[in-house]
């Protein structure tokens, strides 16, 4: 009998009672998947250095080496997120074929529209039109990739805003935003999807563009179905109560992609689920209630963590762990009794149903399932077990 088998048929039982489906959630678990970026495998820093990691990655193959050892100890990362112009090459049906052999893809293409001395007072926004035609033929470069490469989403995050009141007006740069996009959009194929992530402040500190997820909203409502908003959970003033946000904007199905990393006060790119697990869970409540309703739910989960501190591969697969123990907890809330409590106006046992599922020890379930997908119970573990750190480091010395 293995270690954790005991405490599973516990747990099974526990949920049978409530009347779970037990099978359906494992299925879920296997299928979850959680895309790892390039940039948080190289060396990054903060804005005053950049601290250097032996063995970090040097550039995009080794980036997606590092992704690939994550997918193989995990089971639940199979795609890797570009970065534009990070990630350049010149060869993309090689990098495609070299991806493939290592066990994963790339994944979602994020162009870069803030690294460019043109762009200084904006990109999709900015007042000159050479410098916003120049944003938009960047990102059609970037749809020509994503096409190369079968990634099917473009995740656009925009640093345009302004330091000054009175530096630009607002409504004409919503204008030049919209124009913008209309053009990058009708670039966009059929099959792919154009996900608008939103930041309040930072780079600019007066005014953002697309500050909130009502302007995203608005502008995809306006460019049409192929444009989804995405989440970056760093992304918003403190004590915003992001699970409504994400409540919204499924019910408007128009929820497209996940930034998943923690803040403790600002866009801080904190491990997943560090400092507030609970909201974690809250958020991911949202997203299973969504789909046991029937709604269309079709979620790119990423991380966006680029970390100077931890080792970067550890660090990666702590936020997988964190990501995936909380979506199980998600996964077992007992939805029936939830709603009659809520019908039944006992907000304490509605409150009580939802704790006591995040306070369940879910990880005999959790090693149940990588059993059977052969992946390492112990992901973290394994990785240190396994001499790739060590590897690393002499090569890439
Ligand atoms: C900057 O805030 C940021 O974290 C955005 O969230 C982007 O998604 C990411 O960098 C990569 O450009
Ligand atoms: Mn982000």
């Amino acid at each position: 009998m293995k270690d954790y088998e005991e405490g599973y048929e516990l747990l099974k039982n526990k949920l049978e009672e409530k009347g779970i489906d037990i099978e359906k959630v494992e299925e879920k678990l296997k299928n979850f998947k959680v895309e790892t970026p390039s940039w948080g495998y190289g060396d990054s820093g903060t804005r005053f250095a950049v601290f250097r990691q032996k063995g970090a990655a040097r550039n995009i193959k080794e980036k997606i080496q590092d992704a690939s050892i994550v997918h193989k100890l995990t089971g639940i990362c199979p795609t890797v997120a570009l970065h534009i112009p990070w990630d350049m090459y010149d060869d993309w049906d090689e990098l495609l074929d070299y991806s493939l052999s290592l066990g994963v893809r790339p994944g979602a293409i994020n162009p870069n529209l803030f690294q460019d001395d043109d762009y200084k007072l904006g990109s999709l926004c900015h007042p000159d039109k050479r410098v916003r035609e120049k944003a938009i033929r960047h990102v059609i470069e970037c749809i020509e990739i994503a096409k190369k490469l079968g990634s099917r989403d473009i995740s656009l995050w925009l640093a345009d805003g302004t330091n000054h009141p009175g530096q630009d007006d607002f409504r004409r740069r919503k204008k030049r935003l919209e124009e913008s996009l209309g053009e990058i959009y009708s670039h966009l194929p059929q099959n792919m999807r154009l996900l608008i992530e939103y930041k309040f402040f930072e780079p600019a500190f007066y005014h953002t563009d697309i500050p909130d997820w009502g302007t995203a909203l608005i502008l995809c409502n306006k460019l049409g179905e192929k444009s989804y908003v995405l989440i970056d959970l760093g992304h918003h003033p403190l004590g915003t109560n992001i699970e409504q946000i994400v409540a919204i904007l499924l019910d408007e199905e128009k929820l497209g992609g996940f930034h998943f990393n923690n803040k403790k006060y600002a866009d801080d790119d904190l491990t997943t689920g560090s400092i507030n697990p609970y909201e974690l869970f809250l958020i991911f409540n949202e997203l299973v209630s969504a789909e046991e309703d029937g709604l269309k739910v079709d979620i790119a989960y990423m991380i966006d963590e680029s970390h100077n501190l931890k080792p970067k591969i550890e660090e990666m697969i702590q936020s997988i762990e964190n990501i995936y123990r909380i979506y199980a907890k998600a996964l077992i809330v007992d939805r029936k009794m939830l709603r009659k409590y809520q019908e039944e106006k006992d907000i304490v046992m509605a409150e009580n149903t939802l704790v006591s599922a995040f306070d369940t020890d879910v990880m005999p379930l959790i090693y149940k399932v990588r059993n059977e997908m052969g992946v390492p119970l112990d992901p973290l573990k394994a990785f240190r077990e396994s001499g790739y750190m060590e590897k690393i480091v002499k090569e890439r010395s």
